[in-house]
């Protein structure tokens, strides 16, 4: 199957793996991805989740409960389902209070949390939720050298092992490395910054979501940016097959499809 490498997943070259990110709380969007899901799943396949599944960006309708319930159970029942680390779950760990739009993300989970299970259950299930983003993984990379993770690339990565070990310095802002992975938009890094992550990851290309794009936008011609719920207009997501050769950017923009 895969290898579970500290907080990197290692796919083999075999079948193929939804990247879908962003979601963002948009429980209709998900359930349209799961329905894709169901119908692409089979023993040798992969579900990608890219983080930030919760935190509605806006204050209506705010599934962000009813999902992360559901991708936890994924995760806890299915071995080809990755669910990695976003900076909205990880503000969640470390406190670290997110304002968008001048709404505080933060405040509002924990608000959603309080109506949901009430005063007597509230702690006890943030807990529960702290532990498991801290037991996501922060990237996956193919054996076709594909890397995958929320956001990034950061600027200070030497090797794969800096990426399994990545959460060794804590889930804190002051870890730099963790934190620029989960941050990190065009402005924060050079293209031959992208060069040298890309060359000590041994990959070719890079997937990530957080920037908000409209379906997909290309960096450099090494960086594919989707948006799959939360973005400026189409939602896209990667059929990306893990046993293809993907030598450049034009094979992997072929494997990029549309929410109808
Ligand atoms: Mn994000």
């Amino acid at each position: 199957m895969h290898k579970y490498n500290g907080k990197l997943v290692e796919l083999p070259r075999k079948g193929k793996a939804l990247v879908i990110t962003d979601i963002h709380g948009n429980l209709t969007d998900f359930k349209r991805f799961m329905h894709i899901w169901d119908e692409f799943e089979n023993e040798d396949n992969h579900l990608i989740l890219t983080g930030d599944f919760i935190h509605a960006m806006g204050l209506e309708n705010d599934r962000s409960v009813e999902i992360l319930e559901y991708v936890k159970f994924l995760c806890e029942n299915f071995s080809n389902i990755h669910v990695l680390l976003g900076n909205h779950e990880w503000s969640t760990i470390s406190q670290k209070l997110l304002f968008k739009a001048g709404v505080n993300q933060t405040f509002n989970f924990d608000s959603i949390l309080m109506d949901k299970f009430g005063e007597a259950r509230y702690r006890d299930k943030m807990k529960e939720y702290v532990q498991f983003f801290k037991k996501l993984p922060i990237a996956v990379r193919t054996d076709n050298k594909i890397f995958i993770s929320h956001a990034g690339p950061p600027t200070n990565v030497k090797s794969l092992d800096d990426i399994r070990n990545i959460t060794y310095a804590g889930f804190n802002s002051e870890n730099s490395r963790l934190f620029q992975i989960l941050w990190n938009r065009s402005e924060n890094f050079t293209k031959t910054q992208l060069d040298s992550f890309l060359k000590a990851v041994d990959s070719k290309l890079m997937i990530v979501g957080h920037t908000p794009v409209d379906g997909i936008e290309l960096l450099y011609n090494k960086l594919l940016i989707v948006s799959s719920s939360y973005g400026k207009g189409k939602k896209a997501y990667v059929e990306l097959d893990l046993e293809k050769d993907i030598k450049e950017s034009k094979d992997l923009l072929k494997m990029v499809r549309y929410l109808e």
